[in-house]
């Protein structure tokens, strides 16, 4: 630090010391030899004006050899200070008159014989003189010559108070040019470092592209500095770098794993605890007959956060909503899983009655499950379930702060039931990195507004660091929405929301599944195939098609039973030799909305099976209970065709599962357009589930689909889903907010070296 400063000084110091000695050197010599000049110049006229004066009085009094008034005349004329002494010198060279200084050294100077001015410089004991000698004439005859000296003494005085001057004058120019040098330093050092934060936060890298200013930021932001200009170039092409990165990262450049996941979590996010908050817990204890058992719930978020959590570690914090939950916790509410091989800890928060039911079941999921998903059914907004949804995300924040072992734990928010906790947990610990994913669909702005708290929802979303969805699309509808309700600078190209003061960056991240390892366990499919069809009591030839759901109505099984229906009503060679089996776990059954489509369900498939079936055979087999996961593989197994047929749907990983499962790549996947898992899976019978002709040609066509064709289309599925894991989703969230936190990292330090500046008065 010290050599720094030292050398830092030298820099300064160096020109500043060349500056002077020129000066000394050379510009002083030379101004002396110039005014040296200028004076000789002055007193040369001097002497003549002096000579002009004194010449007639001398004219009159030499012929009269009137030494006295000669005297007289000398000594009055050299009261004058600067003329030391006067001298008459005869036309022989002999001094006849002279004042009573007048030096005997000098004597009679010279004796040219023509007439003028003669002059020249003499250094006398007392110090430098001007001497001149110039004719006295009568007529045209030269009486002598009249020697004048004067005193030069005042030269030097002069040109050292000049020299002082010079001297003191360019110091108080040093001194004020330094100071303006400081203080324009200071003010560009100031521009500069929030240009450079601007540009960290990706506000001027955008801000000066005109491309990119859409209504969405009207707020006209003022121009980079003009010395930004290079470094704003360099670093667009470093976002453009980082963003063909991560393009890498999500093409198929390199396999996501486990591992890479962890190795990523040591390298990037060094040292920092990750804490999950979901709804949902990964582990339901419950109390039956035989004891208490473990159950992995039926749900999209667990099936995928639970795979990253085996990989990371951390604390997962969920509602502990087992009736063996309270039993199996220790005195910190906490419990490690998986129960067979525990890599992470599950906390869990106890909800009363009444808040389960007014923020769970009320605001979650008939307020915005319905809002959020076109499905048809209409959200309903109550005043008393929003109260229990904001005691209760503060209740589950508070855990998460208790939870937290640093002031900037990675906390991984999961879906809408969470809305409010990101704003809670930043307003407690500013330094978290708060991602938040967003499961299900983001309707457009107008549906969106139905919402009677939208601007509380989305202040709330925006504590996050980073928000994920799982389609371009959701997200986009979330940028739009946020324009329209609140106050807020977008910056659409880095997607990026600047509210309150805080960024928060939003992205699409595609949910996906963990690519299962090679399992000699596993039973072949041949085996899968006769097993099912045996348990079902069907010949080994019977064909038969899938499809696994929550009992939820956005999931479009009724369509799907219409669809399976119209095509056994077109193709009747089909009847008595295809079967569909629906796997459907039920689901929020305690609401009305989800109790009457059970029963629309079911009897739908009773009155398909009594229009189609006969004695043993049933054309749908409704299995509404939830499945392990061994058995719903075997189900995959052994189909022709699996049905995802949701009206609307974030992702649905059931459609993964099912191109997972198929190692013998065979098999059909009919698909709702209306997925986000349509917009991977180019290789499905893509159907609107609305149009039911749609609907049951495409399962027609999957039916009597060609083993070639089959094979092309699911190994083509096969390797995007590999590739496309869900640690890779994971991967790319954590990779972004380890670049934020660096990015963080970086702002502070400026901030810091600044305020040392500050300080020092810099
Ligand atoms: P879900 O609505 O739960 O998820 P989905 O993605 O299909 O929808 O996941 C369902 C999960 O539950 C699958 O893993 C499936 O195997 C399992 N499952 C379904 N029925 C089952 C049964 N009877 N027995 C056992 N397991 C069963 C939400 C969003 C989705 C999004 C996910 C993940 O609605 O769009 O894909 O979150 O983000």
């Amino acid at each position: 630090m010290i050599v720094r400063s030292l050398r830092m000084s030298l820099r300064f110091i160096l020109p500043l010391a060349l500056v002077l000695g020129l000066f000394a050197y050379i510009v002083v010599p030379l101004l002396d030899n110039i005014t040296l000049r200028w004076y000789v110049r002055d007193l040369d006229s001097r002497a003549e004006l002096l000579a002009g004066t004194l010449r007639p009085s001398l004219a009159q009094y030499l012929p009269e050899n009137d030494a006295q008034r000669i005297g007289e005349l000398f000594q009055g004329a050299t009261r004058d200070e600067r003329l030391i002494a006067i001298g008459f010198c005869d036309n022989a060279g002999h001094l006849l008159y002279q004042s009573l200084e007048y030096p005997a050294s000098i004597g009679c100077w010279s004796t040219p014989s023509t007439g003028g001015l003669y002059k020249s410089l003499a250094q006398l004991p007392q110090g430098q003189v001007h001497i001149s000698e110039t004719p006295v004439m009568q007529d045209t005859s030269q009486l002598g010559r009249l020697v004048l000296v004067q005193d030069m003494s005042f030269v030097e005085r002069r040109n050292t108070d000049t020299k002082r001057f010079i001297f003191a004058f360019l110091a108080v120019l040093a001194v004020l040019i330094s100071l303006m040098t400081v203080f324009v330093a200071h003010l560009s050092w100031r521009g500069w470092l929030s240009a450079v934060k601007d540009i960290l936060r990706g506000e001027l890298l955008s801000k000066n592209n005109p491309a990119v200013t859409t209504d969405a930021a009207p707020a006209a932001a003022p121009a980079p500095p003009p010395e930004m200009q290079p470094l704003i170039g360099d670093l667009r092409e470093l976002l453009q770098e980082y963003h063909l990165e991560r393009q890498g990262e999500s093409g198929w450049s390199s396999d996501w794993t486990p591992d890479k996941l962890r190795a990523l979590l040591e390298a990037d996010l060094a040292g920092d605890q990750v804490l999950v908050v979901s709804n949902r817990e990964p582990y339901i204890h419950t109390k039956t007959d035989a004891g208490i058992t473990v159950q992995r719930p039926a749900s999209g978020l667990v099936t995928a956060v639970e795979a990253v959590m085996r990989a990371c570690s951390g604390t997962w914090i969920a509602h502990g909503a087992g009736s063996a939950d309270r039993e199996t916790v220790d005195k910190f509410d906490h419990v490690p899983v998986p129960p067979d091989k525990p890599s992470y800890t599950l906390r869990r928060v106890w909800l009363t009655e009444e808040e389960e039911q007014g923020y769970y079941y009320g605001f979650a999921n008939e307020g915005m499950w319905p809002l959020c998903h076109i499905a048809h059914v209409r959200p309903v907004f109550r005043s008393s379930d929003w109260e229990q949804y904001v005691k209760v995300n503060q209740r589950f924040a508070d855990a998460v702060i208790a939870e937290a072992k640093t002031d900037n734990p990675v906390v991984l928010v999961q879906d809408y039931h969470f809305a409010l906790l990101p704003r809670m947990v930043r307003a407690a610990l500013p330094k978290a990195t708060i991602i938040t994913f967003w499961h299900i669909p983001w309707p457009n702005s107008e549906s969106f507004g139905i919402c009677p708290w939208r601007e509380e929802i989305l202040d709330g979303l925006l504590g996050s660091t980073i928000l994920g969805f799982h389609t371009p699309f959701h997200r986009k509808n979330f940028l739009e929405t946020v324009d329209r309700y609140l106050e807020t600078r977008i910056e659409p190209e880095a997607s990026t929301i600047f509210y309150g003061g805080e960024m928060t960056q939003v992205e699409d991240y595609p949910i996906s599944i963990a690519w299962p390892e090679d399992n000699p366990e596993q039973p072949d499919v041949a085996i899968c195939r006769a097993q099912i069809r045996a348990e079902l009591g069907l010949p080994f030839d019977h064909l038969l098609g899938i499809g696994v759901d929550r009992l939820d109505y956005t999931k479009g099984i009724v369509e799907r039973f219409q669809a399976v229906e119209r095509m056994l009503e077109q193709q009747p060679g089909m009847v008595g030799h295809f079967t569909f089996v629906q796997i459907a776990a039920p689901s929020r059954a305690a609401l009305d909305e989800y109790q009457s489509f059970d029963a629309r369900v079911r009897k739908m498939v009773e009155r398909i099976n009594r229009r189609f079936g006969s004695g043993a055979y049933l054309p749908i087999v409704l299995k509404a209970e939830h499945h392990g996961q061994d058995d719903l593989q075997r189900y995959f197994r052994a189909s022709e065709v699996c049905m995802v047929t949701s009206l609307h749907d974030g992702m649905n990983l059931v459609a993964k599962e099912f191109i997972a499962a198929r190692d013998d790549e065979m098999g059909v996947l009919v698909l709702s357009q209306f997925t986000g898992a349509a917009r991977e899976l180019h290789e499905a019978l893509i159907i609107n589930p609305y149009h039911i002709e749609q609907g049951a040609d495409a399962l027609y066509r999957a039916l009597v689909m060609p083993p070639v064709e089959q094979r092309e289309r699911m190994k083509s599925m096969r390797a995007r889903v590999k590739h496309f894991n869900v640690y890779r989703w994971a991967g790319r969230m954590l990779l972004d907010a380890a670049r934020l936190r660096q990015r963080d990292k970086v702002m502070t330090k400026i901030d810091a070296h600044s305020r040392i500046k500050r300080r020092k008065g810099l």
